[in-house]
């Protein structure tokens, strides 16, 4: 069987953007859907019994399924031009630590399922954890069942072009019933793991996160015909209020906010346009703060559009209360894997979502950089073996 490198290096072609840099794996795309057959294959290939849940969730197990399971899995959608690791890391490292246990010769107490999550990244539909969300009723059906993508498609549509129900996609308890304990691998989004020292540390909790949309309208016109005192030109307002975000996140301690997609409509070089849409990712450990900063924000941008004879709206597309892993199985992970560190997270993680339904844990492969999201995302081959023994040491212990 491959090891957690060997299968990392034999998806290393698919979904490759070549012109961000990186890959793009957009859910329900070519790509993810060639990496979920990959998975299928390798999870087959290892006797597992696979299926997938009517919200889109693959499940390997060894073992019937049962409740009570212990569950491990992440992701295989991607940002757009993203990592290599955000994601695969974490399945590939449970099958390669699905074959450390059956190479130790372990008979496990309980059932294992590997499991893949579904539109991690919101990269599609702009809704990120869109699967765990809805496995855990996390978000209202019929707003689900109607987010869009750029084309337009909605997402009941695409998932039933890919042999879902729409119809009966949500909260789905008895699948909740079947984890016993979630455990997630993933590359760490971040430096707290430095240069040196132990690879893997054990996740304590996520930064509350949210996503908010800003929609600045002004007046359409001709770029040649139009003098500049006549303008009411909602790119000029947006310029301003990305500017605006940047200046009122960096006067709060800890929070971060990002405007990473802007799109203006129509978009023609030689077009005034009618509107400019943006898309606001703000984060901070303490929830009533990002809720002042994006009053904050959304204030200033209010003066800055009416100031360019413009106007704007926010609205809010997800949101995700600061988490705390479950204390005692993350104590119990820690004796496993001694001399851990543990380490507080930025990034948003299925494992996040779960946490308010199951004990839920994370454990973290260093990433020299700590960049992420990105083509120069990286985690060394010592590194990600290292954190296939010690998911395979955890899954161990808890098995
Ligand atoms: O956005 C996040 O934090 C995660 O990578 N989805
Ligand atoms: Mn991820
Ligand atoms: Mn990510």
């Amino acid at each position: 069987m491959e090891t957690v490198n060997q299968l990392l290096d034999s998806i290393k072609d698919v979904g490759r953007d070549a012109v961000r840099g990186g890959y793009s794996r957009a859910v329900y795309t070519t790509p993810e859907l060639e990496l979920r057959q990959w998975f299928i294959e390798q999870a087959e290939q290892r006797g597992l019994d696979v299926e997938t849940d009517r919200n889109g969730i693959t499940w390997a197990w060894w073992g019937k399924p049962q409740d009570g399971a212990l569950v491990t899995g992440s992701h295989l959608d991607s940002v757009p031009g993203g990592g290599a690791f955000d994601g695969p890391l974490g399945v590939a490292s449970a099958l390669a630590a699905v074959d450390l246990l059956k190479s130790r010769g372990v008979e496990p107490r309980r059932s294992l399922a590997v499991t893949v999550f579904p539109e991690e990244e919101g990269s599609r539909f702009g809704v990120a954890c869109l699967g765990s969300r809805l496995l855990t009723g996390a978000i209202d059906v019929d707003k689900a069942r109607n987010l869009r993508d750029a084309e337009g498609n909605t997402f009941a549509d695409v998932a039933q072009a890919n042999g879902l129900d729409p119809r009966h996609v949500g909260r789905d308890t008895a699948a909740l019933a079947r984890i016993g304990d979630f455990v997630e691998l993933h590359v760490e989004q971040g430096r707290g793991l430095g240069d040196h020292g132990p690879a893997i540390a054990v996740g304590s909790s996520i930064l509350g996160h949210g996503r908010w949309k800003l929609s600045v309208s002004g007046q359409g016109n001709h770029a040649g015909t139009t003098l500049m005192a006549d303008r009411a030109d909602p790119m000029v307002a947006a310029a301003q209020i990305v500017v605006a975000v940047r200046d009122t996140a960096a006067k709060q301690q800890d929070a971060r906010a990002t405007v990473g997609r802007l799109t203006p409509v129509p978009g023609g070089t030689n077009v005034i346009a009618s509107r400019v849409d943006l898309w606001l990712d703000a984060r901070h450990p303490d929830d009533a703060v990002t809720a002042q900063l994006i009053e904050a924000i959304y204030g200033a941008a209010r003066e800055i559009a009416a100031g360019e004879g413009c106007s704007v709206s926010l609205t809010e597309e997800s949101y995700s209360d600061t988490v705390h892993f479950n204390p005692a199985l993350s104590r119990r992970i820690g004796e496993l894997l001694p001399g851990a560190p543990v380490l507080a997270t930025g990034a948003g993680h299925d494992a996040g979502v779960l946490a308010g339904h199951v004990p839920s844990a994370m454990l973290f492969v260093r990433n020299p950089s700590g960049i992420s999201h990105s083509p120069e995302e990286y985690v060394a081959d010592e590194d990600a073996s290292a954190g296939a023994v010690a998911l395979a040491d955890v899954l161990e212990g808890l098995l």
